[in-house]
């Protein structure tokens, strides 16, 4: 039975105090592959992306820079959003925190927590990781020998003391640890569970909310010298595009509770712990899942916007191409594990799975077509053995892969669905059509008929992955546009013998390196 309930999935929203790196791009292309994924199997989905534009962080950064941290925002928040039209991400709405919207969301939530009596005003003394934008207990921090303190994240800490709003979140240390044992699929993958686990387990303090020594944030309602703490005002941004809280009736508040959150694994703390608490507080529905993916690490070295070692997403598309990377990225890493990348790994991934395997597959059989059946998709004869299992085998990837996305095996999906094509390129070689032209070209024409057939079907399914590709081999085989959803992955999308094709463009070009 397909599903076609609301499927709502978010990426974090990226600090704009510099431009998007790798790891961005990264998170994007995957969440775009599950929202695509969904979209096509027939979900009405919402995609939410967008920039983190308040906090301490972006104030240091523009002061720096001698601009106000609005035109930091502004500058850098275009960037994202140029990446996101780069990426051919497929989000339905990018939200900036400094919107209007965004701050009427945030005081409704923040109110309710007051009401609900989980927000008390105190003095924090404590250790501030600006870059994390995140309290650490002294126990978590570490001072090294260049005598500076830092933090589980390796980031420099920096004492801070100041009035500060509390919430409550000792309380709810067993209701959270209920919730993650009832619901076993709330975090994923299992290392980031347990850590969230062990972490509460280890026993919750209550949280500082607000901030009074610098003032780029949203309002504390009705005590303007406190901002809230950024994170409050960031995790409210999902809420905030759904008008869940603002605007109950309309079209999109049928979008909450989220279904997935992805985001990065050093972020696991605020969607995991503090996020379900406030929405506890506030006595509002809780996302079914947040996923962790890894680090992407250049050259298997970490390299962060802070740090300097970036690489630039849209330096990496110019010169391999978009759907190249974003097949290399969904299909390398592990989905939730760190992956590391070079321009050889790319190179080599690309080559064989894109080039010589679905690309190869494509251009050999339908030319094949163009060239021998008058240009025309051949009759599909009489099945042989062999000709069944090799649509059997393609007609079990709908279901295999679904369930791969289900559980958030990216790679796996991938992986399936290049299988299916080293498969089809084994039938292609074994059946020999070539051979066949003189002596039985009705049995060429269906061996032709069933390679096409394949093509086709793993084109379907590659749409989440590369869609610009992907199109281009449904072009290949005169699918119309209309039925390239998969509820045509089957039967009802079928070729039709007679449709006549044109003589086959390459799709995924052999990369070679410029010469040295
Ligand atoms: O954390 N590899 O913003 P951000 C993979 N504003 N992913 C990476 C990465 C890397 N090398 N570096 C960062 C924030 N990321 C907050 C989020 S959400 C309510 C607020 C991921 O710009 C990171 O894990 O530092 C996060 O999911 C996203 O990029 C944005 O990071």
């Amino acid at each position: 039975m397909t599903d076609t309930s609301p499927f709502y999935i978010t990426t974090a929203i990226s600090y704009p105090n510099g431009r998007p790196h790798i790891g961005h791009a990264y998170e994007l292309i995957a969440t775009d592959a599950m929202a695509r994924y969904q979209r096509l199997d027939g979900r009405e989905v919402l995609f939410l992306t967008g920039t983190d534009e308040h906090g301490q962080k972006m104030q240091q950064t523009a002061r720096k820079e001698g601009i106000t941290p609005q035109e930091l925002a502004d500058r850098n928040s275009s960037e994202f959003q140029k990446m996101a039209v780069l990426l051919n991400a497929s989000n339905d709405d990018f939200i900036r925190t400094t919107e209007p919207r965004h701050h009427e969301a945030v005081q409704t939530i923040w109110n309710r927590m007051s009401e609900a009596g989980d927000l008390y005003k105190d003095s924090y003394a404590g250790w501030y990781s600006v870059r994390d934008e995140a309290y650490y207990q002294e126990s978590e921090t570490e001072l090294r020998a260049d005598g500076v303190r830092y933090g589980p994240q390796g980031t420099p800490v920096e004492w801070v003391e100041e009035a500060s709003y509390f919430f409550k979140l000792s309380a709810y240390e067993d209701r959270l640890l209920k919730h993650y044992e009832d619901n076993p699929d709330f975090i994923g993958p299992a290392e980031r569970r347990n850590e969230v686990i062990s972490f509460v387990k280890s026993g919750l303090r209550d949280l500082s909310m607000s901030r009074t020594t610098f003032d780029w944030g949203i309002k504390v309602p009705n005590d303007p010298a406190h901002v809230m703490y950024v994170w409050v005002d960031a995790l409210t941004n999902y809420i905030t595009a759904t008008g869940y809280l603002t605007d109950p009736k309309g079209p999109r508040a049928k979008f909450w509770p989220a279904d997935i959150h992805m985001i990065g694994k050093d972020i696991i703390r605020f969607h995991a712990v503090y996020w379900p608490a406030f929405l506890m507080s506030a006595g509002l529905p809780l996302p079914k899942r947040v996923f962790a993916h890894g680090f992407l690490l250049n050259k298997g070295e970490k390299m962060s916007k802070s740090l300097g070692n970036v690489v630039d997403p849209f330096d990496l598309v110019g010169h391999f191409g978009l759907d190249p990377i974003r097949y290399f990225f969904l299909r390398e890493v592990s989905f939730g594990q760190d992956g590391s990348y070079s321009e050889e790994a790319i190179a080599t991934r690309i080559n064989s799975d894109l080039a010589n395997g679905i690309g190869n597959l494509a251009s050999r059989s339908l030319s094949m077509i163009v060239k021998n059946c008058d240009g025309k998709i051949p009759e599909c004869g009489e099945l042989t053995a062999e000709d069944t299992a090799m649509l059997a085998a393609a007609d079990a990837l709908l279901a295999a892969t679904r369930e791969d996305m289900n559980a958030l095996m990216i790679h796996k999906a991938l992986t399936a669905i290049i299988a299916v094509v080293s498969e089809a390129d084994r039938y292609f070689a074994g059946q020999a059509p070539w051979a066949l032209k003189k002596t039985d070209p009705v049995r060429m024409g269906t061996v032709l008929y069933v390679t096409a057939e394949v093509v086709r079907r793993i084109a379907i399914l590659l749409q989440p992955f590369v869609p610009e590709s992907a199109g281009k081999l449904l072009d290949l085989v005169a699918m119309p546009e209309t039925k390239r959803d998969f509820a045509h992955f089957g039967e009802a999308g079928r070729l039709e013998a007679g449709t006549p094709l044109e003589a086959p463009k390459p799709v995924f070009p052999r990369y070679v390196a410029p010469e040295a």
